[in-house]
């Protein structure tokens, strides 16, 4: 099939917006924090569902678009889900972490307990599509393979987080490992793969978070 174009959507703005643009967005950008003290107060879906949006909207290899995001608002999956990531959180912490991992998460303050999978009102998780399946010329099944796949479902998070937090919302990027449960509570099929838990919602009032600080500029740009 040959490749069909239509014309680019593109406004060229003047540098002085696009300076106070970016400047904007950075400032934005660097409020967020990951939050673990979530209320229990509920967050409009439609919300939600705009973010995915925005985030499916991300560059992917060939444009297989490798995601999937389950948006998680049933109390007993959200305490399946509890249950299934502190078993995982509780192996980690007490027998698999290594020292020296222990040691840079310990400014963190994080343990097993996980009680935000349950307060925060949504958890999305999101999936990694590594292959889909397809019928080949014969009728038998092959496996139609993405590219890029951790690149680009990576990629996709960072728009879905952004645009969760330029709404307003607290999230936070959770990891248990391994994540195989999470596939099993919420039933999808083989080809999908766990790739990251994100509790959506409100802050606490009285939500602390770590005394952590990025680096600068001139620690993480070189120039040539
Ligand atoms: N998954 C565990 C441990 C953990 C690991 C990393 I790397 C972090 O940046 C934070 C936590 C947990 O969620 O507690």
């Amino acid at each position: 099939m040959p490749p069909t174009f239509v014309p680019l959507d593109f406004h060229r703005l003047p540098v002085e917006e696009s300076r106070s643009r970016v400047r904007a967005f950075r400032d934005l950008v660097r409020r967020r924090r990951s939050v673990r003290d979530f209320s229990s107060d509920p967050v409009p879906l439609d919300l939600v569902d705009a973010a995915i949006e925005a985030a499916g909207s991300a560059p992917s290899g060939a444009n297989r678009q490798p995601w999937r995001f389950v948006v998680v608002t049933d109390p007993e999956t959200k305490r399946r889900i509890r249950e299934g990531a502190e078993a995982e959180e509780q192996e980690f912490y007490e027998r698999k972490a290594p020292p020296a991992w222990l040691a840079d998460l310990a400014p963190l303050g994080t343990d097993w307990r996980k009680p935000f999978l349950e307060t925060a009102p949504i958890l999305i998780v999101m999936f990694a599509i590594d292959w889909e399946p397809e019928a080949g010329p014969d009728g038998s099944q092959t496996r139609h393979k993405g590219y890029y796949v951790q690149e680009s479902v990576g990629i996709a998070a960072g728009v879905l987080l952004t645009a969760l937090h330029g709404a307003g919302l607290a999230t936070l990027t959770h990891t248990p490992s391994p994540m195989r449960f999470l596939g099993e509570i919420l039933v999808r099929p083989k080809n999908e793969r766990p790739f990251l838990l994100i509790p959506v919602g409100y802050p606490t009032p009285e939500a602390t978070v770590p005394d952590i600080k990025k680096k600068s500029l001139d620690e993480i740009r070189e120039t040539r």
